[in-house]
């Protein structure tokens, strides 16, 4: 009988054991995930202040020239109208302190999350299946976009330039490419065909992260979307040589 009662209590004491440090392990990886967060965080408000210090550029002034491309970089504001849905009602597409918004009859649809800095925004078809795409130069801490890799552990938080492709489907933002930290940083980039075979080409004007947060063009370069990402064709030797 007493033998009974030993092995009731020890398994009672064995359970308390197990809820208690599940407990604690629970609180502990909350708060080491939180403390990841609000590092990065604090960082990216870092950033942005600084971003928001460079010359205000929009379509008027501050264009830059770059083998007879007219680029712009720097803090763009831009306000752009479009119908990418296709349902015949006109969406406002605004880029105002690293913000892109998408407005359609008073009513956001999207807005860029909030520790991106966007530089700026093209629409244009760049992976030619006839759907005009939202292309946008994005700064963001993270290497990977919406899905980490499972066979990284680790995410580089950093704060680097990223391009993203996004499509607008039925009123919302759909990715259709988003690229992890580009080893150089896009200052300006535009959407046309520069070798006209009828496909829109990228062009880029890249810069170095010893800049950051500004961006000084140094190599233009040509990218092409090759079916499931973006080739180079080209690049130049350095523009300020
Ligand atoms: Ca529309
Ligand atoms: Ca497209
Ligand atoms: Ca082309």
């Amino acid at each position: 009988m007493l033998k009974k009662q030993i092995i009731l209590l020890a398994g009672f004491v064995i359970f308390l054991l197990i809820v208690f440090v599940s407990i604690y392990l629970d609180n502990f990886a909350t708060k080491t995930e939180i403390e990841i967060d609000l590092s990065a965080e604090n960082d990216f408000s870092d950033f942005s202040a600084q971003k928001k210090k460079l010359p205000q550029k929009n379509e008027e002034v501050s264009v830059l020239e770059v083998n007879n491309l007219i680029m712009m970089s720097g803090n763009i504001s831009k306000n752009e109208e479009a119908d990418l849905d296709k349902n015949s009602i006109l969406e406002n597409y605004s880029l105002e302190n690293g913000v892109l918004s998408i407005v359609q009859v008073g009513e956001i649809l999207w807005q860029s999350n909030s520790d991106w800095w966007v530089d700026d925004f093209v629409l244009a078809d760049v992976n030619h299946d006839g759907i005009v795409d939202i292309n946008m130069s994005v700064w963001k801490p993270g290497n990977f976009g919406s899905s980490q890799p499972f066979w990284i552990e680790e995410n580089d938080m950093s704060i680097k330039n990223h391009f993203f492709v996004l499509d607008l489907v039925n009123n919302k933002i759909k990715p259709v490419w988003q690229s992890s930290n580009l080893s150089a940083p896009n200052c300006a980039f535009q959407i046309l065909d520069v070798d006209n075979d009828s496909k829109n080409d990228l062009v880029v004007l890249e810069g170095d992260y010893v800049d950051s947060p500004d961006c000084l063009g140094k190599y233009s370069a040509v990218w092409k979307w090759n079916g499931w990402g973006f080739g180079n064709e080209w690049r130049s030797g350095n523009i300020e040589e």
